[in-house]
């Protein structure tokens, strides 16, 4: 039976506190009028803002050392689907879902389709897996996939691109995402430029089977699994891929998966400005991939990549229309919370981006004062947009306080009931 965030659950915690809502919201919208900005204008765009939620995000996702599975974990990707139209009951941002095959094992898409349409969830990016080896799988990915040596193991690999691309149809996705551990762990394993040539020349072949109005992502990695080279190991090898496919193919940024102290924001503008920013895997980190819950130690860094975006938007960039993803592990945390918590972290940053005086600060950089350009970021990102958050949350049917309420709903000890046996969520990266 599918357990959902009772409405009036959501209408009686919200009753109780829309009186200091609406105390902090009249304040803030006092603050912004002295800035000449509408705060019911940055509401409306609150409320439009939308990230994807990733189908193994709902599950302890652990590291390779060790997984700590969580209760009622779930168990299938019905189950993962029931979690996610909890986070999007409750924030009101997620209304989308990214699968990834073969972790998601459906035997029937069209019955799977149906399912999802009965929680009101749409399908986000469809991510494909060639970078483990499954059961029964003919060719190892043991040295990489689609620039593998063997002809055979990328042929395979295309095969599942293939196919994966047959699978968002049915769903109504309407990209596919490629990401691949292919690489070495030695120098001199292996040949730069003829392992990115096989690359290529698979990508091609995956290129030539997208519909019309698809886009292809493909996402860069310097490093993990393999750990000397990757063969897209950053936006320079990433970008050149997209730019040899064509139109159709884009470069997707996961914040994680690059080295530190590297300059992102900057990245994203590049590629806003080739027309070729696919999209985000939104997280945090420290160290590396650690997939750190959104915001938790960057949130300039995360304000300074939307400044990039809300440009774009602003100057109503060409061909700008990226999606939004989070991808993030949970280790210690219900994933359902930290889900949420990050969908708000990320719309966070864009709503004080929002905030940025343009006119101004275009100013300030043509007149090379750096200082009053910073202060003018700065002043956007100290304003807390808490209630513009919450407000847009509310007046969608969503929680002023989504953990609050979604602790007081004991969704997770009633579903814990019904799943017994924690599958977990499918990943393998234990
Ligand atoms: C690789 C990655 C990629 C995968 C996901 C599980 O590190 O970010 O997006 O599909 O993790
Ligand atoms: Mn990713
Ligand atoms: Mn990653």
């Amino acid at each position: 039976m599918t357990q959902r965030i009772d409405k009036a659950l959501i209408a009686e915690q919200n009753d109780k506190l829309m009186p200091a809502l609406l105390e902090d919201y009249d304040a803030l919208a006092r603050k912004l009028a002295r800035q000449d900005i509408d705060i019911e204008r940055i509401t409306k765009q609150a409320e439009l803002f939308q990230i994807a939620i990733p189908s193994w995000g709902t599950g302890t996702g652990g590291t390779r050392f060790a997984r700590f599975p969580g209760e009622g974990e779930p168990r299938n990707i019905f189950e993962k689907l029931e979690d996610s139209a909890v986070i999007n009951d409750l924030s009101q941002a997620t209304e989308r879902v990214s699968p990834h095959f073969p972790w998601d094992k459906v035997d029937d898409f069209k019955e799977l389709k149906q399912y999802s349409d009965s929680l009101n969830l749409k399908w986000d990016s469809i991510n494909s897996n060639t970078f483990q080896d499954q059961q029964d799988q003919q060719h190892s990915y043991k040295y990489g996939s689609l620039s593998n040596t063997s002809e055979a193991a990328r042929e395979q690999a295309i095969e599942h691109n293939v196919e994966c691309i047959k699978w968002g149809k049915i769903l109504g996705s309407k990209t596919l995402t490629v990401w691949v551990g292919d690489g070495s762990n030695h120098p001199g394993q292996q040949h730069f430029q003829h392992a990115f040539e096989r690359y290529l020349n698979s990508m091609k072949k995956i290129y030539a089977e997208l519909p019309a109005g698809w886009e292809l992502h493909i996402e860069h990695k310097m490093f993990e699994p393999a750990f000397y080279s990757t063969v897209i190991q950053d936006w320079g090898s990433n970008i050149l891929a997209a730019m040899e496919l064509g139109p159709q193919a884009k470069s997707l940024v996961d914040l994680g998966h690059h080295a530190p102290n590297v300059n992102i924001e900057m990245i994203v503008s590049r590629l806003i400005q080739f027309k070729k920013l696919g999209g985000f895997h939104f997280n945090d980190s420290k160290y590396g991939d650690d997939d750190l819950d959104s915001g938790s130690l960057h949130p300039y860094q995360q304000f300074l990549i939307f400044n990039e975006l809300v440009d774009a938007q602003y100057r109503k960039q060409e061909g700008f229309n990226p999606n939004y993803m989070l991808d993030q592990s949970h280790n210690v945390t219900d994933p359902i919370e930290s889900l949420i918590n990050s969908a708000a972290s990320v719309q966070r940053s864009y709503v004080a981006a929002l905030l940025v005086n343009r006119p101004a600060l275009t100013d300030y950089q043509l007149n090379n004062d750096a200082l009053m350009a910073s202060n003018t970021l700065k002043e956007a990102f100290h304003t807390d947009v808490t209630p513009i958050l919450a407000m847009a949350r509310a007046r969608k049917g969503g929680a002023i306080d989504p953990i609050r309420t979604y602790r007081q709903s004991a969704y997770r000890a009633t579903v814990a009931k019904q799943r017994p046996n924690s599958g977990g969520n499918g990943s393998g990266i234990v």
